[in-house]
């Protein structure tokens, strides 16, 4: 039986002929619709689309398909996804600068590398939008030759538009109260560091004005060698004078964040002088030794005060203006109340 026929082993709809041989117009065996004639070209077969009406003209042919959601690329964010993040949840934008090989991107990865280990104290990993360029950074951490750690753990940043910053993103949850913090980190060159402070090059660095807080990322081994040390306190206030003329006089809250901790230890001494040289240009900050990295894990983890700079740049500094200052009354101060009460 064909589709247009009762009869049975009837293949008319495939061949044309009617197995009794009788004019298929008037055969009793078509069915109704399929009984108007011989196949044709044009007729419609069961896997073609019905045809047409008046109405459905011009409307389109097939349905569009249900877009399943893409994966995002997870690359850094640009400035642009970065603005539509800002628009939908607070975000902590970071600005973070510092000289080449200072630590900048050792920091990140020894960032991420503790939270996807859980071992990021007081704090948990709840989201990342740029994963892919996490785990770009902390490759090179990973690549180990027979059990000996690489010489270089991170590479000398390069960025594929030299004129526009990448973010990385991390949404961290806080043990103790649930909280959620998004932050925005940027890894930018060193080179860009050096171009803000030698010629006041800003542009780039624009994306500061929404920072909360600025890490001023610099090298322990600079800092502890005697001869290179002035050099790098003296820079790390025109650092700040820049600042504070890129963000027209509002202070900024900076960090100090002093690497290489496991081998060399910040004295009172230089980080008074640091804060000497901040203050002669107007400006403060909180100073915190990391170690992202360690040559002596034994008496400094890897990944050493990173937790710490989280908290620290989280929470704003417990500092308020003192709203009424007190002043203690002097028996002198009466002797206007006094006045002729003696006469
Ligand atoms: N042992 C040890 N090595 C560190 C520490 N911080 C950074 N390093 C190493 O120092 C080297 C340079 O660090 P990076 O983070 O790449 O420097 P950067 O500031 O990003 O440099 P640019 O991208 O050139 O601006 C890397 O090989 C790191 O592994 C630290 O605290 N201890
Ligand atoms: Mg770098």
């Amino acid at each position: 039986m064909s589709g247009s026929c009762k009869f049975d082993g009837c293949t008319i709809d495939e061949t044309g002929i009617c197995a009794l041989a009788r004019d298929p117009s008037t055969c009793s065996n078509r069915i109704a619709g399929g009984a108007d004639g011989l196949p044709s070209m044009d007729a419609q077969r069961d896997d073609e689309p019905p045809s047409q009406t008046g109405e459905q003209l011009g409307e389109p042919v097939l349905d569009q398909p249900a877009s399943a959601s893409a994966f995002p690329a997870s690359r850094p964010l640009g400035l642009e996804d970065l603005n539509s993040l800002m628009g939908t949840r607070y975000v902590n934008v970071v600005g973070i600068l510092g000289d080449p090989e200072s630590g900048k991107t050792a920091m990140l990865a020894s960032l991420y590398l503790l939270v996807s280990h859980a071992m990021l104290e007081g704090w948990s990993f709840g989201d990342s939008r740029s994963l892919t360029a996490f785990e770009e950074i902390a490759r090179g951490a990973r690549d180990w030759n027979d059990g000996k750690a690489p010489e270089q753990m991170t590479v000398h940043t390069e960025l594929a538009d030299d004129h526009r910053p990448g973010f990385l993103h991390l949404r961290l949850v806080r043990h103790s109260d649930n909280r959620r913090v998004d932050l925005a980190l940027p890894d930018v060159p060193g080179e860009w560091t050096q171009a803000f402070v030698n010629t006041a090059r800003s542009d780039r660095l624009d994306f500061m004005k929404a920072a909360e807080v600025i890490w001023i990322v610099l090298d322990g081994r600079t800092l502890a060698d005697i001869e290179k040390r002035q050099g790098l306190i003296a820079r790390v206030g025109q650092l700040a004078g820049r600042l504070n003329a890129m963000l027209d006089g509002v202070s900024p809250r900076l960090i100090l964040v002093v690497t290489h901790r496991d081998m060399h230890v910040l004295g009172d001494t230089v980080a008074d002088r640091l804060q000497a040289e901040l203050v002669r240009r107007g400006a403060k900050a909180e100073i915190l030794g990391i170690a992202p990295f360690s040559d002596d894990p034994d008496n400094v983890p890897p990944g050493y005060g990173i937790s710490e700079l989280i908290n620290l740049t989280v929470t704003t500094p417990a500092e308020r203006p003192i709203l009424w200052h007190l002043t203690e009354p002097t028996e002198d101060d009466r002797a206007y109340l006094s006045y002729r009460r003696d006469r």
